[in-house]
């Protein structure tokens, strides 16, 4: 098999909770007068929450002080947990579960590399807590994407080289980190259409295919 491990970015790729960071980042911005949509949302993949918060206040009319600022981003965590406390297992996308089941069965070591520091949180609502071979994640990192540290670490983690895994992101910024740790890779949604993308796909039920080709 030409690769050991996959390192599974979490939000947009596991589950969907991409979606609740964009819900709990429009209530702030609605409350603020801040224009906020789906597009500004994209560029919030993969990047932390500080940062996150820098981009959506390019839109605001005044400056923030650093303790609104920190104020605002406890806030979107807040509304971001309400969000994640009540996912369940199902939750886990049924595609996503039998992609995991077919590598555990193929003893392929499987790792998470994520920049968010709700990650432990969300792998336990999803029933996923002990799955993992490894979790690197926001809070064992210092550089959030696109930089190459959370996968970095996980390979570390794993006792593996980066030539040995292959990312697996729904985020530019996620395979571009990928690429300049020197990693392979495979990209859903906009990121298949990454300038660096090893293998594009269209939904993750392609990645055991591209795992087990020779
Ligand atoms: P938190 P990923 C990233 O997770 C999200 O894509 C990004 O939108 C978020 O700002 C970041 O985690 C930090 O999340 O506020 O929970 O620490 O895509 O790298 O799994
Ligand atoms: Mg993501």
């Amino acid at each position: 098999m030409k690769y050991k491990a996959v390192i599974f970015d979490l939000d947009g790729v596991i589950c969907y909770t991409d979606r609740y960071h964009y819900l709990a980042w429009k209530q702030i911005a609605d409350r603020e007068g801040i224009y906020f949509d789906e597009s500004i949302n994209d560029r919030l993949r993969g990047v932390s929450r500080m940062q996150s918060l820098g981009i959506i206040l390019e839109k605001a009319d005044r400056t923030y002080s650093e303790e609104e600022k920190r104020r605002l981003a406890e806030e979107k965590n807040q509304a971001y947990r309400e969000f994640l406390v009540q996912m369940t297992p199902g939750d886990l996308p049924e595609e996503v579960k039998k992609v995991l089941q077919t590598l555990k069965k193929a003893k392929i070591q499987m790792a998470i590399g994520s920049s968010s520091r709700n990650t432990k949180l969300i792998l336990k609502q999803i029933g996923l807590e002990n799955f993992f071979d490894a979790v690197s994640d926001g809070t064992n990192i210092t550089h959030s994407k696109p930089d190459p540290e959370v996968f970095v670490k996980a390979a570390a983690m794993l006792n593996l080289p980066p030539k040995d895994c292959v990312v697996v992101e729904d985020a530019g910024t996620g395979v571009e980190a990928a690429y300049l740790g020197g990693f392979a890779s495979v990209g859903i949604g906009e990121a298949a259409r990454a300038p660096k993308v090893t293998y594009p796909l269209r939904s993750i039920g392609g990645l055991p295919a591209i795992l087990f080709q020779e």
